[in-house]
């Protein structure tokens, strides 16, 4: 099932295929020069897979507030039809991350069908430990895997493997736990006893994980606590996947930092010792402001998949975790998907070998000016050409503004107040 007419598609890049022609050629061209084939960018490009979690096609909020758009999805079902949509113009979006309870439903095997009929599979499963639920026993209030009472501790792990339980229906083949606990005042919370606790309840899911399935943490410097977090920085995720064991790896949220920390440095660290799992891409200029992915920092951006590329990208698992305030939130998934793409494609270019002999040399200027080639290299040609191959759209944006997709969900869903998201 197709949600945008393939004819307007088809049609769109008819117009826009000619000069997308001439511009690849003359980026072939350029690029061939330099010795790059295009080719192999262009093809590690449309391999990419960047997952979008279902929290993020509904409008979300801050603290202050929250502006619901028009045609929102209002259940699971609609979510996964807005996912559809996007990989269907991007042609980079094939999987869709659920949240539970947030995307409970009475019967997963008819999600898990919803999902293949639109093309569509399933990336990790998120639990949630940090709000109460309604008719929930104990209070998540001081925390939940490092709960000081051994009952709520309990209640967040079995919590946890009853995600691992509806992935399995879904088919999908990673859980990835993100707990806000921590402690507003100096003195409130043991450090280390905190921390003790928490990885014992990880243990203890990581038990139930099935075969092939992996474990990812996601670490967070504050917020909602505000004077410490249990998981608060790379080093501590990295000592809790090591505790923890095989299946568990770190997840790397771009927004889960101090301003200025040096996240590639901290992503090179994390895949030098094997414990690089994957990403959540958002960006951010004051805290986890979770807006567009490199829609303030792209350098940064390109200077992560420096470090991914180096490795061997296509190893790690990519999710796209935003907060839509004020855009139409599908516009901004395709905006970020695109960034993302271009990012790739741009560390793709980077002369390696001249590069590592400029290191070795310590030449300085040189070396910068060899990743600066590579970022200033405008590679939007590939990434449409990419688009184009996959069956999307060569200018996905405008496409899908002309599709009338978001006036046709306004009139089909009526405004739900309580649909939305936004999570860590
Ligand atoms: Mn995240």
């Amino acid at each position: 099932m197709r949600m945008i007419d393939p004819e307007l598609i088809a049609q769109d890049n008819l117009q826009a295929g000619p000069g997308l022609e001439a511009d690849y050629a003359h980026l072939a061209a350029q690029l061939g020069r330099r010795g790059t084939q295009i080719e192999q960018i262009t093809e590690a490009v449309g391999r990419l897979r960047v997952g979008l979690p279902s929290w993020a096609v509904g409008t979300g909020g801050t603290r202050f507030g929250r502006f619901p758009g028009p045609g929102e999805p209002r259940h699971i079902l609609e979510k996964l039809e807005d996912v559809a949509v996007i990989h269907q113009l991007t042609g980079g979006n094939p999987s869709i991350s659920t949240h539970y309870p947030w995307d409970a439903w009475p019967d997963y095997r008819e999600v898990a069908e919803k999902a293949a009929g639109l093309g569509l599979d399933f990336d990790a499963v998120n639990s949630n430990t940090f709000q109460d639920q309604p008719g929930q026993a104990l209070s998540y209030k001081f925390g939940s895997l490092s709960h000081t009472d051994p009952a709520v501790r309990q209640q967040a792990i079995e919590h946890n493997l009853e995600c691992i339980r509806i992935g399995q229906e879904l088919g999908s083949r990673a859980l990835t736990v993100w707990i806000a606990d921590g402690s507003n005042y100096p003195g409130q919370s043991h450090f280390a006893r905190a921390f003790a606790r928490y990885l014992e309840s990880l243990k203890q899911i990581a038990a139930g994980l099935p075969a092939g399935w992996q474990l990812f943490i996601e670490h967070k410097f504050f917020e909602p606590a505000f004077y410490s977090t249990v998981l608060a920085d790379w080093g501590s995720s990295y000592i809790a996947a090591r505790e923890v064991g095989e299946p568990c790896r770190c997840l790397v949220d771009l927004g889960h930092h101090a301003p200025s920390v040096n996240v590639e440095q901290i992503v090179s660290r994390l895949i030098q010792f094997g414990k690089l799992g994957g990403f959540h891409f958002n960006d951010s200029k004051y805290g986890d402001d979770d807006l567009e992915t490199g829609s303030l920092n792209p350098y940064q951006l390109f200077l992560v998949f420096c470090e991914l590329a180096e490795a061997g990208a296509e190893r790690f698992a990519y999710m796209i975790d935003q907060s839509h305030n004020i855009t139409d939130p599908l516009e901004s998934l395709i905006f970020s998907t695109a960034q993302i793409q271009r990012a790739y494609a741009q560390a793709l270019l980077v002369d390696r070998a001249a590069l590592a002999e400029a290191q070795e040399n310590n030449d300085a200027l040189l070396a910068t000016q060899i990743l600066k080639a590579a970022y200033q290299t405008d590679v939007g040609p590939i990434l449409a050409t990419a688009r184009q191959r996959s069956g999307g759209a060569i200018q996905p944006i405008p496409t899908y503004r002309a599709s009338g997709y978001r006036q046709q969900v306004a009139q089909a869903r009526p405004r739900d107040q309580r649909a939305g998201g936004g999570t860590g």
